[in-house]
């Protein structure tokens, strides 16, 4: 029995086929949307400035990282009102247009289980980190996809300061209980906090981010502010938004979305479009910007991203583990 209650979503909307557009050419300044990019340096690692076009607090001095330069970032506005976070209402628009409800401060992160040095780090703390490691990636998601310039920090890197033990085995992740702050929870659609996991190689890869912004702003509301998971080569729910929790366990974690239709969506959930959801094909997606539905595109396995994660996964049935 399905328990999809939500009536505004479609099941083919809730997860999709991602896409990593592997086109290489490079952004030249002035992009879409107003966006300014400045390319210094022949490192090839370019000092990058995106003059935001929302309104949220800039983040200065960024580094493009080498993921993804190239690719034309989605409109801003896209990104931002084109959303799944059923904490912030069950639509797609719905999440821009509660976002306010969602303070962000205070707000810390809590880090705990198999690791020496467990502690609660402020936001604020992080925000810093995030100074001292600026990169930017990029990432889309599902039966839609979208290029994000995000602004963050390499989860592996953050998960080292914890220095998680030989019996840190998997990563959990939880997003804030608090129906005050996030109006969807006053409806028990889920089993509240929305909850996510990951195998600890797959936590340590160098492009599994904990993102504090994009196009070089702050992370609006709907976006899963202050701090949200990006796994680009999985498909979009396994992104957890507004993290307040991360323990390092030995035994798989739950997440959300497998515990509500575990025949529908697996724990690795990496994008793959030779295996179809049971009620629909994931061999094709739709890319969100391009005319007013957007146009059709293949989906890669790994989201385009085989050639960096494939190994991770050796050995293994992705059909069985999906
Ligand atoms: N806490 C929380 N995280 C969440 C969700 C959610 O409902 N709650 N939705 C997931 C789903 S289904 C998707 S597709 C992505 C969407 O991310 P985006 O809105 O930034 O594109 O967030 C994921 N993270
Ligand atoms: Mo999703």
């Amino acid at each position: 029995m399905r328990t999809y209650r939500p009536g505004q979503i479609k099941p083919s909307e809730i997860t999709n086929q991602d896409i990593w557009l592997k086109r290489r050419q490079l952004i030249k300044a002035g992009m879409a949307a107003g966006a300014g990019l400045l390319l210094g340096g022949a490192s090839g690692l370019a000092a990058a400035v995106y003059a935001g076009p929302g309104k949220n607090q800039k983040i200065a001095l960024l580094k493009e990282s080498d993921y993804g330069a190239g690719m034309e970032p989605t409109r801003y506005k896209s990104i931002t009102t084109y959303n799944n976070f059923y904490e912030l209402g069950y639509g797609k628009r719905a999440p821009a247009e509660n976002a306010d409800a969602l303070k962000t401060r205070p707000w810390s992160v809590k880090v705990s289980g198999e690791c020496a040095r467990p502690g609660v780090m402020d936001i604020e703390d992080i925000m810093k980190l995030d100074q001292e490691e600026r990169i930017y990636r990029f990432r889309c998601v599902e039966a839609w996809s979208m290029v994000v310039p995000w602004v963050g920090i390499p989860l592996g890197s953050f998960l080292k300061r914890f220095e998680p033990g030989s019996k840190a085995k998997y990563v959990e992740f939880e997003t804030l209980y608090d129906p005050e702050r996030m109006p969807g929870q006053r409806r028990e659609v889920i089993d509240w906090p929305y909850r996510e996991g990951l195998r600890i190689d797959e936590a340590m890869h160098p492009l599994a981010l904990l993102a504090t912004g994009l196009y070089g702003e702050v992370l609006p509301g709907q976006n899963g502010a202050p701090l949200r998971l990006v796994v680009p080569w999985k498909y979009g729910f396994k992104s957890i938004k507004s993290i307040v929790s991360i323990r390092f366990t030995e035994e798989q974690p739950i997440n959300t979305w497998n515990a509500i239709a575990g025949d529908e969506y697996g724990f690795f959930a990496n994008v793959n479009p030779k295996v179809p959801h049971p009620r629909w094909s994931q061999r094709r997606h739709r890319v969100l910007g391009r005319g007013i539905f957007g146009s059709k595109e293949d989906t890669l396995l790994f989201n385009g991203y085989a050639e960096d994660v494939a190994s991770l996964y050796s050995g293994m049935d992705l059909r069985k583990n999906f």
